[in-house]
């Protein structure tokens, strides 16, 4: 007789932690601790470039899963940086997977389990099922294969760590690239002096209304407990999850180093990357709304990549903030709806903008 196939349930982190709150002038509490696991199944003696996004997010996702895990990670940086011969750093079994099928052999593995535990061929419960591919993999190169897996609804958290660019074979265009964003594909120049002139792929949103049976959220390295939290809630969700992840990449935006998890908060309170979870029983949206609302300047100016941008090039994309903030039901403060006007812009390079508190760190 078949045996029954046991899920685990992973609880979730509480939002408040265990320390005494302490606001920064912006309200934000910088010295959150909260309960968050001692094990590290991602551990150090990786060999990503220093203030990697992707290593943070890998870090903080096997943190959140645990030991009872196993690994799936398509060609991209964090394959290629992560493991040299006849070593990786993960204490949980993991596998690479060829740049196009991290969604098909992740389902096999799925699969593979279901079926080695209904024969008692796998002592334990059914393990916690996850493949990372980079935007390159996952919203390109990968698609279909994560779709499909995706639309058969394999148990299993599908996860997309978005660098914005091919980063391992030199920092190309990827459809997740941002509108001006420069890549070495999308150099800027007299011809194109925004540099990328296409909008991004909205891939997350792309994958909740195609597989409406899912759960799909969207976090950054910006928020620590949320990564986790909807990294466990992908997990416990029986069926397929998918999980868009913005993680900066120091080398290809040129940033200072200790600037990633800064950067990660800045894209959501400049409107630019909405936080969200889509739950497929309601069939609904669930967005936060971040305490600080911020002039895409903010976010723009601290990074290399869109030190060539035009005040036409600001204008356009603080419009685009603006219908973000309006699409998740948040008012547009008068200060950047003026924004909207490109003659209330300078060239990027000589824009006033906010520095975070620990500015001369690494610069
Ligand atoms: C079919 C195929 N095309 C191209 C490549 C070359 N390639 C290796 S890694 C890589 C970049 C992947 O980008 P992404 O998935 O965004 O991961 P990142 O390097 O940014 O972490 C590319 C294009 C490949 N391995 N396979
Ligand atoms: S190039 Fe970017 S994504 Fe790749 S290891 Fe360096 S920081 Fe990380
Ligand atoms: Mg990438």
């Amino acid at each position: 007789m078949a045996k029954e196939v046991i899920r685990q349930h992973l609880p979730l982190m509480e939002e408040e932690g265990r320390a005494a709150a302490t606001d920064d002038d912006t309200g934000r509490d910088r010295h959150y601790l909260p309960d968050v696991p001692d094990e590290d199944p991602y551990q150090a003696g990786h060999r990503t470039c220093a203030g990697c996004g992707p290593a943070i997010e890998y870090r903080w996702v096997l943190k959140a899963a645990g030991q009872d895990t196993v690994v799936a990670g398509p060609t991209g940086c964090m394959y290629v940086a992560n493991s040299t011969y006849l070593c990786t750093p993960y204490t949980v079994p993991w596998a690479h997977t060829p740049i196009a099928s991290g969604g098909s052999f992740t389902a096999g593995v799925a699969a593979g389990y279901e079926a080695l535990i209904r024969k008692g061929r796998h002592p334990g419960p059914y393990p916690n099922i996850i493949v990372m591919a980079g935007d390159g993999s996952a919203s390109d190169i990968g698609l279909g294969s994560i779709s499909g897996a995706l639309y058969r609804n394999h148990d299993a958290l599908f996860i997309c760590y978005d660098n914005e660019c091919y980063a391992n074979t030199g920092i190309q265009v990827s459809p997740t690239t941002p509108y001006a964003g420069m890549t070495t594909f999308t150099p800027f120049g007299k011809a194109i002096p925004e540099g990328k002139s296409l909008p991004p792929k909205n891939l997350a949103k792309m994958m909740a209304e195609g597989h409406p049976h899912c759960y799909v959220a969207t976090t950054t390295v910006g928020y620590p407990v949320d990564l986790m939290n909807k990294t466990r809630k992908g997990l416990n969700h029986h069926g397929a999850a998918f999980m868009h992840c913005f993680t900066p990449c120091q080398k290809g935006w040129v940033y200072q180093t200790s600037m990633t998890v800064e950067i990660g908060r800045r894209v959501v309170e400049a409107g630019l990357f909405p936080v969200w979870e889509y739950d497929p029983a309601e069939r609904k949206y669930h967005y936060f709304h971040p305490p600080v609302q911020r002039p895409v300047t903010d976010y723009l100016a601290m990074q290399g990549r869109f030190g060539h941008m035009l005040p036409e090039h600001i204008a356009s994309i603080q419009i685009q903030a603006n219908r973000n903030w309006e699409d998740i039901g948040m008012d547009v403060p008068a200060e950047l709806r003026e924004g909207e006007d490109p003659a209330k812009h300078l060239r990027l390079r000589e824009e006033t903008y906010s520095m975070p508190l620990n500015r001369g760190v690494g610069g």
